[in-house]
């Protein structure tokens, strides 16, 4: 037996192009009032029907049509369908980011007939900021009003806590991390005292960063999002974490057994306290760890490796912000085609998503994961 609502689409389809009053259809296959408010509700919910209520002298009358199909407006109910599709894919997507590269090939792969260029996709976009239900997670440029997305760009629905895909935090007690984070920004901060307070994390480097950094770091950004700390106090703590960091790099006999590798953040970047947790891990297996430490163009430090001494066995890139998607492609084929072999090259840092596994050929490691990244400590041990 047919629904209600499959009785509403065949009877539009065989209407095309017309407005069809709702008391039509309840006549025509004898509806009660209520199932049929209930169906048409859920099929404009879909995108399926646009409903418009009007008000005439005889009291309010409902019309219906298909989507996409209205004669007297068809470029705002278009827009209105489009606006609707786009956020119910954030809905069903609550806790992520999505990039527009990813916007892009959902809509062309699933949703031809809907005709959402990517013009359109745009303006849905802004339509949908401007109305406060989605927010965009990078920094977006403008240019005579008009929005300009790179395909990296990401947006979440607006107000949910996004998590981020790479997970390299080991679940820990929340309340401690608050805790901690309440001390790294106070006054009363004392850096021997809160080395005691911390001592349980303290037993190797790994459980150090990531039972104790990494997700004290990510709580420390979502607080800073939700404006709940300043960015003064991030700034703040984020110099107290530095320091610890390297105040246990320090304690690490430096040595050269397995040969050198290069840190650098990918060029723009200025997220590199995962670079400096890098160089603890690594030196302690025995490497030699030349930490670039700050952003610089690919050129200079493609120069600075042609300069130094020795060959570096390994060149890792890092890469938190997925804006810099795009640099990172154009400083890996610099890399390689300065390079060839000689060096390898492992990528990796919170920009970095499944998705991206296949995207970079050049790399002969890609790290998403924490279980990618205990692999190639373990490789690199051997
Ligand atoms: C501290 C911080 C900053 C500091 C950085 C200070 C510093 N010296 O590094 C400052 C204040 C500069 C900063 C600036 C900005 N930040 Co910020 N920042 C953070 C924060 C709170 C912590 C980052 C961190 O240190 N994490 C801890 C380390 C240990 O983790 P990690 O980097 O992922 O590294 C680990 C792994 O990924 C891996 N790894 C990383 N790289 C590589 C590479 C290789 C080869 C390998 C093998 C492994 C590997 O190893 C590490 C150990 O496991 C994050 C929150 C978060 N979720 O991380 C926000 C965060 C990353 N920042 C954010 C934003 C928006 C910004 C700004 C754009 C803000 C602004 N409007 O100015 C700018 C951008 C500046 C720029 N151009 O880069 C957003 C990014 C949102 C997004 N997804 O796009 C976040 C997520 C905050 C949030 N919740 O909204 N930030």
């Amino acid at each position: 037996m047919e629904s209600s609502k499959d009785l509403i689409i065949k009877h539009l389809k065989a209407h095309r192009g017309k407005e069809i009053p709702v008391s039509e259809i309840s006549e025509a296959y004898k509806l009660k009032p209520t199932t049929i408010s209930n169906a048409i509700k859920e099929l404009n919910y879909k995108g399926e029907i646009v409903i418009e209520r009007r008000q005439l002298n005889r009291g309010r009358y409902t019309v219906i049509w298909l989507s996409g199909d209205s004669i007297q407006y068809p470029y705002v109910h278009e827009k209105e369908r489009m606006d609707l599709r786009l956020h119910n894919y954030f809905k069903e997507n609550e806790d992520r980011e999505i990039s527009f590269r990813e916007l892009t090939q959902y809509f062309d792969n699933n949703l031809i007939e809907s005709r959402l260029t990517e013009i359109s996709l745009k303006e849905a976009l802004e339509r949908l900021i401007e109305k406060k239900k989605l927010e965009s997670r990078t920094e977006l440029h403008f240019e005579e009003d008009h929005m300009i997305v790179e395909p990296d760009d990401t947006f979440a629905i607006t107000g949910a806590k996004v998590i981020p895909e790479t997970q390299f935090a080991i679940p820990c007690d929340t309340t401690q991390i608050h805790e901690l984070i309440e001390y790294l920004k106070s006054t009363e901060f004392e850096f021997v005292s809160f080395i005691e307070m911390i001592s349980p994390f303290l037993k190797n480097n790994q459980t150090f960063i990531s039972c104790l950094i990494t997700p004290l770091m990510i709580e420390v950004g979502e607080l800073w999002a939700q404006t709940r700390i300043s960015t003064a106090d991030e700034h703040v703590i984020s110099n107290r974490i530095e320091k610890l960091i390297t105040d246990r790099t320090n304690r690490v006999r430096s040595s050269n057994r397995r040969g050198t590798i290069i840190l650098t953040p990918v060029e723009g970047e200025e997220h590199v306290i995962g670079l400096q947790c890098l160089e603890l891990i690594f030196s302690e297996i025995g490497y030699k760890i030349i930490n670039i430490g700050r952003p610089l163009p690919i050129r200079s430090v493609i120069q600075y490796i042609k300069e130094i001494d020795e060959m570096p066995l390994w060149l890792f890139m890092s890469i938190t912000l997925r804006t810099y998607i795009g640099t990172l492609q154009r400083n890996l084929e610099s890399l390689k085609n300065t390079f060839n072999d000689d060096i390898k090259i492992a990528i990796g840092g919170q920009g970095l998503i499944e998705k991206n596994r296949n995207e970079f050929p050049e790399a002969d490691s890609i790290i998403i994961n924490e279980q990618d990244l205990l692999k190639l400590i373990e490789e690199m041990s051997k």
